[in-house]
């Protein structure tokens, strides 16, 4: 008997998205039945004061099992990963924490009957040949050690959703632009510390060229599609660990241009480094219209509106002296 979404256990809650979801959940959920949890980064005041909080590691199995028990967990949203960068930079960690993490997840959903699991995929996915617009079907040749886990965790989850009737949902996220938590290790990261400098600095070195061209999202449409998928009734979904998700797509000379309206003196130079070939690999935007009929997904932000927010919310935390 398969029980209901009652008690939340969130993993990687100190990271960029973890830690907005995890307060957005509590809000939903109620602070003590949302269990944040991360491997060894402190979380902020406000996240440890907001409810209850452990360190462990997803890679043993022993110390999340032990939090499911203690807590009667039904319900994981599996946020931690390590991103595109930092996994080339040592991609045998990467492959660890990505896929050991993952299957001892889905091991222990399925050991205690969980209601869900939520395991966020990428546009990583993709490799060098994807069309510009990426399908919802189409070959995924990854060429990040990143991406090879990611493509391999939609297939597992999907595996176990076949094999063990496990309710267990995705999304392939784009570079998230957020002003709370600060991105760690990912390629898409200079699409948010654009925004930092802009308000520190005036200036940016950007480390891709400045037509490069990703799918992006602003955060609250990044909890929107997490939520909005999470809750979506499992018998109108076809497709279950890898749904397309898109919002607005840019380059970095159009990022710049936006910013440029509300900072007209921000200036911008470019020198690219190894996560030039990486952004080069992914597809400039994707066809999200499987998410649009399966559960409804519409983003709300686009660029400019998102650039507004982000500056307004970074100036305020400038001025007080907290970036
Ligand atoms: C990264 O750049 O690695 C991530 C991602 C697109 O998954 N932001």
């Amino acid at each position: 008997m398969k029980k209901e979404m009652k008690k939340i256990l969130v993993t990687g809650s100190v990271g960029q998205i973890g830690s907005e979801l995890t307060m957005e959940l509590r809000k939903k959920y109620g602070a003590e039945n949302v269990i944040a949890t991360g491997r060894k980064t402190k979380p902020t005041a406000e996240l440890e004061a907001s409810g209850p909080f452990y360190y462990i590691d997803v890679v043993k199995k022993d110390s999340v099992e032990e939090i499911i028990k203690k807590h009667d967990i039904d319900t994981i949203y599996h946020m931690s990963a390590l991103l595109s960068a930092v996994g080339e930079k040592d991609p045998m960690l990467c492959w660890d924490v990505n896929m050991n993490g993952t299957i001892n997840i889905l091991n222990l959903a399925v050991q205690y009957e969980m209601a869900r699991v939520i395991i966020p995929s990428s546009i990583a996915v993709w490799g060098p040949g994807t069309p510009a617009i990426a399908p919802q079907e189409c070959a995924l040749k990854p060429t990040t050690m990143y991406g090879v886990t990611k493509v391999a965790g939609e297939v597992l989850a999907d595996y176990y959703v076949r094999k063990f009737g496990l309710d267990s949902r995705g999304l392939r996220y784009p570079g998230i632009i957020s002003s709370e938590t600060f991105p760690g290790g990912g390629t898409t990261d200079y699409a948010v510390a654009i925004y930092y400098e802009a308000v520190k600095n005036r200036h940016y070195t950007c480390f891709v060229r400045e037509d490069t061209k990703l799918p992006m999202m602003y955060m609250p449409d990044c909890l929107k599609s997490t939520l909005d998928l999470a809750e979506a009734d499992f018998s109108t979904l076809k497709h279950h660990n890898d749904f397309n998700v898109g919002s607005m797509s840019f380059t970095v000379r159009e990022l710049a241009d936006s910013i440029r309206k509300y900072i007209p003196e921000f200036t911008i130079n470019y020198e690219p480094d190894f996560r030039q070939a990486i952004a080069d690999s992914w597809p400039d935007a994707v066809d999200d219209s499987a998410a649009r009929s399966e559960w409804g997904w519409t983003p709300a932000w686009d660029l400019d509106t998102m650039t507004r927010d982000m500056l307004e919310k970074l100036t305020e935390k400038h001025k007080k002296g907290l970036i």
